[in-house]
């Protein structure tokens, strides 16, 4: 049996280095010998070194080297004990490594044992206590008060507009909204570690990577109201944002299709040797999706530059986590792919900016994919058409509210550092407010884009089947002229 393992572990590094590898050719010519161990074929019979040199199996599919199938082809019968010569056992422990192809750091054992489905445990990295205050033993980043600032205004903007553009929808004002309250810090901090150069492909939640990025008041009014001075020119729902400016992608609501996307671009920014990386974010929803294992996996094999965001909110629509996987949270996911991963408390903004900051570093300069995942609770209802008092308790929404606010934690620190008081918090706030009010109603009194707009922009030329349909839609809005709106020319 030792000489069937040995001759086998000889052979399967040939099957390693000719088929997994395309060198068939160059192999064909060498012996069978382990650039690791010793040369076992001279204790060969020779009825086996013919077979190992010469035997084809009839069975190898077409376009498969012969050479590459039969080194792990030796019939049974001719490996009787009879058969098999005494060999040295010195220098070979066949106990110790398993050489299978593509198979790492697997060492051989007799106890009949499974893997546990409880991974090893996962730390959450995180810097400033729920006070504001540096956890013991904490190595802050480095970060100067004009960098702290603008991350703040930014959360508080984000805040004072999310809460503007939500009662706008509830008032009617246009469609659809969703906000990301509870989730700032992890959304702002971790576009603050990215460079500008780095393109962003979000999920939906993620108005505040955009708005760093320096997409403005003015712009995000307008695409929610769907008017012509949108860039979507009014086609997509509101919150579809998009900016070729701003290197963000525009937002695909099809759940975790934006990973594989983010994965391509990123091996193109490889190939271009960009000093750059391509970042998703995502939901823990979108971790059940066949797109997020697919782009994983690419990302990892092909050794993309691209950091995955896991907003781990606690809550896809109505479906809590507890629903959503078996596996101890979603960084522990990285390990099956190959790849680095890091858990954040994602409602600690320092936490987050050194996280990612660190991640998007050793994927630049390691052409390595990271994992992130920012464990930040989901605050709001998913969007304007959902109530989540239906499906989660006051008290559960008050905790998160009141005493774990990622905004007052990270004001907390400012304030400690002697870098921001009330005063200053009042003025931003009203600040925020005027602004955000004026983009609304500009955006309110612009025109929506023409009727024609909905024909155009996919083919060069418009094909007959879209003329026929663009004429249908014409002939029904002049028998229904009330029913048409009346801000949309015709
Ligand atoms: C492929 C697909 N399936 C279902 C939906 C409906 N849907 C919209 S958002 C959502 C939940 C996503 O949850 P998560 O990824 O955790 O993101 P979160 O909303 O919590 O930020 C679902 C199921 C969708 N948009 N796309
Ligand atoms: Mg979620």
């Amino acid at each position: 049996m030792a000489l069937i393992r040995r001759a086998g572990r000889s052979l399967s590094m040939l099957k390693r280095s000719s088929l997994f590898h395309g060198k068939q050719k160059k192999q064909r010519q060498q012996p069978i010998v382990s650039p690791s161990l010793p040369n076992l074929t001279p204790h060969l019979p020779s009825s086996l070194i013919r077979l190992q040199i010469n035997t084809t199996y009839s069975a190898i599919p077409r376009g498969i080297s012969s050479c590459s199938f039969r080194s792990s082809y030796i019939p049974n019968r001719l490996l009787t004990s009879e058969a098999q010569p005494k060999l040295p056992d010195e220098g070979i422990d066949d106990t110790q490594f398993l050489d299978f192809p593509g198979v790492k750091n697997t060492a051989f054992t007799c106890d009949l044992k499974f893997v546990s489905e409880k991974s090893e445990e996962v730390p959450c990295y995180r810097v400033l206590s729920e006070l504001g205050e540096p956890v013991d033993g904490a190595k802050l980043p480095q970060m100067a008060d004009a960098l702290a600032l603008r991350i703040y205004e930014n959360m508080i903007t984000l805040q004072v507009m999310d809460y503007l553009f939500y009662e706008a929808q509830r008032q009617g004002r246009f469609s659809f909204y969703m906000t990301c309250s509870g989730e700032e810090a992890a959304i702002v901090a971790s576009a603050a570690a990215l460079s500008n150069e780095d393109v962003i492909f979000a999920q939906y939640r993620e108005q505040g990577a955009l708005m760093w990025r320096g997409f403005d008041l003015q712009e995000f009014a307008h695409q929610c109201y769907s008017n012509s001075a949108d860039y979507g020119k009014g086609r997509q729902m509101p919150i579809h944002y998009g900016s070729k400016k701003h290197n963000f992608v525009t937002i695909s609501s099809p759940i975790a299709t934006q990973l594989s996307h983010a994965v391509g671009a990123a091996y193109s920014l490889k190939m271009d040797r960009k000093d750059a990386c391509a970042v998703t974010y995502f939901g823990d929803g979108a971790t059940s999706e066949g797109d997020f294992h697919a782009a994983m996996n690419f990302a990892a094999v092909m050794e993309a530059p691209v950091l995955f965001i896991c907003r781990n909110n606690g809550w896809a629509i109505s479906t809590p986590i507890t629903d959503q996987y078996r596996s101890d949270g979603v960084a522990t996911k990285s390990r099956a792919y190959g790849m680095r991963s890091i858990c954040v408390d994602g409602n600690d903004a320092l936490a987050v900016y050194s996280a990612v900051k660190s991640a998007r570093s050793m994927a630049i300069s390691e052409s390595r994919p990271i994992l992130i995942e920012v464990l930040t609770y989901r605050v709001s209802h998913h969007s304007t058409s959902d109530d989540s008092t239906k499906y989660r308790s006051g008290e559960e929404l008050s905790h998160w509210k009141v005493m774990r606010d990622p905004v007052v934690r990270f004001r907390r620190w400012l304030e400690g550092n002697g870098w921001w008081n009330r005063q200053k918090d009042t003025e931003l706030q009203s600040h925020s407010r005027k602004k955000i009010i004026a983009a609304m109603m500009n955006a309110e009194s612009m025109k929506k884009p023409p009727l024609s707009d909905l024909f155009t922009d996919v083919y060069d030329s418009i094909p007959t089947n879209l003329k026929e349909q663009e004429s249908y839609v014409r002939e029904a809005v002049a028998k229904n002229p009330n029913l048409y709106p009346s801000d949309v020319p015709l």
